[in-house]
């Protein structure tokens, strides 16, 4: 058996996203997500010159093979463009191998660990009043966890706040848009928002907050401490983790539960933070590390320390990323959770999918593979158009984490 064409497609349907299908001999073809927000023409030329080329005739059945190939072969390790682009290569392939199999994706991880994935959905809302209405709005539509985000006086456009309360695309403009922080202000705001969130609707739900990278780890744990009363299901992103040392004086102050990983590439990310236990949930998903191949790997290693999955699941991993994560959740022994926000129906429709929500919970499809296809010629009508993430400044004019 053998890879005869491989094809990146670029589309913008709402949003832009970059997809690999890698067809072979016997007519079965795969698809891979190699979607990187933000810089997704590197990836597109990463594939289209320097990784298609290798793989035309290869043996589509040797994924592990290939993706040592793709890894050690480029010398230069690692990176979002390099494991995005090892990542698409790699969701296509489990996707073909699964479809010769005629099994869904999870049956030949290993199968169904569980019947349906526990999802949490994004409310936000430009106050605490705002936010706590959002809320409201998930659990009624069944909803069990819930990330809270709130706009912050003082503050220009705070992280996770969007238009409309239940929709949030940060990368909203041609070059970055200029977005403010002020730490003092968010760790006076924060806890009032939980405070109500609690007093509002009790402590059956699971809520969770994100951090976005912004906090420094005395603050962090500062701010971790002051959650604790909230019970949250997760502190996410709450100092940047380069240096995963940081985690630990974050861990030595507070019981709040701490998540990491969105912007993790591969399992290197993530060791020290692993094997100290410095962390509660690993957030790296299908796309941006490697693909299932890796993911697995990295969730192995969780595994031994009681480390639970919390794949990235925002607008910008496409459907695929999302087929393919259904598939590893349902299947993965230590799962904890999945995010999912929901995609634009223009998104939808160019990725036809046989997942589902059902009260609160994704569900898995049955089809062969992962269950994940592109309508190619409604793809072709969305052109795409220049989307950058926003930077943050604080009030000073010094650029901060955003
Ligand atoms: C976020 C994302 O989903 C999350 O937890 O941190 O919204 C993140 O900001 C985007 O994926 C960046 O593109
Ligand atoms: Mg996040």
């Amino acid at each position: 058996m053998k890879i005869t064409r491989a094809k990146v497609i670029v589309t913008c349907p709402g949003r832009n996203f970059v997809t690999l299908k890698i067809e072979t001999d016997q007519g079965v073809y795969g698809i891979g997500d190699a979607t990187l927000n933000g810089r997704e023409l590197a990836v597109v030329s990463y594939l289209e010159d320097h990784v298609v080329p290798c793989l035309i005739g290869r043996d589509p059945r040797r994924i592990e093979d290939i993706w040592q190939y793709l890894y050690r072969g480029a010398y230069w390790r690692r990176g979002p463009v390099t494991m995005r682009a090892i990542a698409a290569v790699d969701m296509a392939l489990w996707d073909i191998k699964a479809k010769m199999a005629g099994m869904p994706l999870y049956d030949l991880l290993g199968g169904k660990s569980r019947d349906r994935v526990m999802v949490y959905g994004h409310a936000n809302g430009r106050d605490i009043a705002e936010t706590v209405d959002a809320v409201g709005q998930y659990i009624d539509m069944g909803y069990k966890a819930i990330r809270a985000q709130t706009g912050i006086p003082g503050i220009k456009d705070a992280y996770g706040v969007g238009r409309g309360t239940l929709f949030y695309e940060p990368a909203d403009a041609a070059l970055p848009s200029e977005t403010g922080w002020d730490t003092r202000k968010a760790l006076n705001h924060i806890p009032k928002l939980f405070d109500k969130l609690r007093e509002t609707y009790g402590f059956d739900y699971h809520l969770l907050h994100d951090g976005h990278h912004r906090y420094t780890p005395q603050e962090a744990a500062n701010l971790g401490r002051m959650l604790e009363p909230y019970q949250l299901f997760w502190l996410e992103d709450c100092t940047p983790a380069e240096n995963q040392e940081a985690f630990r004086l974050v861990r030595q102050h507070t019981v709040t539960p701490l998540a990491v990983g969105e912007i993790f590439n591969t399992i290197w990310d993530a060791k020290d933070l692993i094997e100290n236990q410095l962390i509660d949930y690993i957030r790296a998903t299908v796309v941006g590390a490697g693909g299932l191949t890796h993911l697995r790997r990295i969730a192995d290693l969780a595994s031994l320390y009681q480390i639970r999955t919390g794949c990235h699941g925002a607008t910008d991993l496409s459907p695929v990323t999302m087929g393919c994560a259904l598939h590893f959740d349902s299947w993965v022994p230590n799962f904890g959770i999945q995010e999912y926000m929901r995609h634009a129906e223009e998104t939808d429709a160019v990725f036809p999918h046989d997942y589902r929500f059902d009260d609160g919970y994704l569900i898995c499809g049955e089809s062969p593979g992962h269950g994940v296809d592109i309508d190619e010629a409604l793809a072709a009508k969305y052109p795409y158009k220049p989307a950058y993430l926003p930077v943050a400044r604080l009030n000073d004019g010094t650029i901060w984490n955003w």
